[in-house]
């Protein structure tokens, strides 16, 4: 088979590149490893910033999302008990984010692809990445047991943290920074209503937790758990009971309980990949970067990459002008490392650290003083917070 762009990865990233580039008249195939039923049975991101939001429209993808998503104005913070919202829309000057699922967006630029007959190619194994600094790379897999060969024009490595598309850069070329943190969430879906309409991050003696919500019937919680912990460890029971001890007691009293429909655990991690680029493979997303999910910045960011791919791939096939693809891992790094700042920035100042409980949690208090009493510090968490621009 030969085509122009071939995309490994068939998450967000992924069926968002090959979606934007067919409506260009950008011929690529995307391989993916698992079926799409199993994709879709991932519950990830709940936060979709107005840039991502805005690529939706784009890909003509955007409709049930502007239906169904919810326009979110800002969002609590509750510290030790104590309520305290930040004001997005005043405080970025206007902005806001939507409350829609990744399985829901993910599942919309799936009809999407298949309504325009995008080539997708499911369960694919043994994906090889070929000749990446010759001008004639290609991919080779097996599916049903037989080898599989792409020719194309450039390859894309949309194929998230434990993908191939990162391991076949050289490791004397590709540089990675990671922190690892002594903690991991637990996250459960629950078919009730959500005990707040704004989202509520709340910073405790016992650990961090969060109340988000996909609907006004499904409700998404986590609590910060020790590495250890497994799923077993956490029956519903003993998961409602920790979250109400972490909750403001108003909260706390108004949680409606109910059975999970979906619960799994999160390492927290920071990482990032340098450069996202290597002769004529591209990484994008989380094969290239990862932040903790405090600040709802992980599937954004994976847009801008997509965003800056996109374009530069456009202007070499319609324009000749390959500028977009010299500069594209510069470009995305510089707002990556903005997004790993700012979510490790949340991280930091939410979470408790066990090895270090009373000195982290002096700054921590100093940290919410400060953005509680100054206009420019809630400005600038805004401003993170709902997207920085491209
Ligand atoms: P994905 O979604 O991991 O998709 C990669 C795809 O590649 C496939 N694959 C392969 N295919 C072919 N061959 C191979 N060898 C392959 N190896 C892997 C995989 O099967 C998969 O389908 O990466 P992508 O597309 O870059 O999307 C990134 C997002 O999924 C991720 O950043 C977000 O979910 C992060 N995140 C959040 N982001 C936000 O912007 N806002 C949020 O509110 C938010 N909340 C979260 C989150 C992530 C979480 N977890 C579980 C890590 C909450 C949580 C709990
Ligand atoms: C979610 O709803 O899954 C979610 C929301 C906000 C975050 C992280 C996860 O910061």
């Amino acid at each position: 088979m030969r085509t122009q762009v071939c995309i490994i990865g068939g998450g967000p990233s992924g069926l968002m590149l090959s979606q934007l580039l067919h409506l260009q008249g950008v011929e690529n195939i995307l391989l993916e490893k698992h079926t799409q039923e199993y994709v879709l049975s991932r519950i990830r991101a709940g936060v979709i910033e107005h840039g991502f939001a805005k690529l939706m429209y784009e890909a003509k993808c955007g409709e049930r999302m502007d239906r169904e998503g919810e326009v979110h104005e800002g969002f609590f913070i509750a510290d030790e008990g104590k309520m305290q919202r930040i004001d997005l829309k005043k405080n970025s000057g206007g902005e806001t984010v939507i409350v829609y699922g990744q399985t829901e967006l993910t599942k919309d630029l799936y009809d999407a692809r298949t309504k325009m007959k995008g080539n997708l190619i499911h369960e694919v194994d043994n994906v090889v990445l070929h000749g990446l600094t010759s001008p004639k790379p290609y991919v080779t897999y097996t599916k049903d047991e037989k080898e599989q060969r792409i020719d194309c024009d450039f390859v894309i490595g949309a194929d998230g943290f434990h993908g191939v598309s990162r391991k076949s850069i050289p490791a004397n070329i590709l540089k990675e920074y990671e922190k690892l943190y002594p903690f991991g969430w637990l996250g459960v879906l629950s078919r009730t209503k959500p005990v707040s309409p704004e989202l509520i991050y709340c910073r405790h003696e016992r650990g961090f937790a969060l109340c988000s919500l996909r609907s006004q019937t499904l409700s998404r919680y986590y609590i910060q758990i020790p590495l250890s912990d497994t799923v077993e460890d956490w029956p519903d029971d003993a998961f409602w009971v920790e979250l109400k001890r972490r909750l403001p007691a108003e909260i706390a009293a108004k949680l409606i309980t109910g059975p999970s429909i979906e619960k799994s655990i999160a390492p927290l991690r920071s990482f990032v990949a340098e450069p996202m680029r290597y002769g004529n493979l591209f990484l994008a997303g989380d094969a290239a970067h990862i932040v903790p999910p405090t600040g709802a910045r992980g599937l954004n960011s994976a847009a801008s990459d997509i965003y800056y791919l996109y374009h530069a791939l456009t202007d070499h096939y319609k324009k000749g002008d390959d500028s977009g693809l010299e500069t594209y891992s510069a470009k995305a790094l510089a707002r990556v490392w903005k997004a790993q700042r700012f979510s490790w920035w949340m991280t930091m100042m939410l979470h408790k650290f066990p090895e270090s409980p009373e000195y982290e949690s002096k700054l921590q208090r100093v940290d919410l003083d400060y953005l509680f009493s100054s206009e420019k510090a809630l400005g600038s968490l805004a401003e993170n917070y709902v997207g920085l621009p491209y």
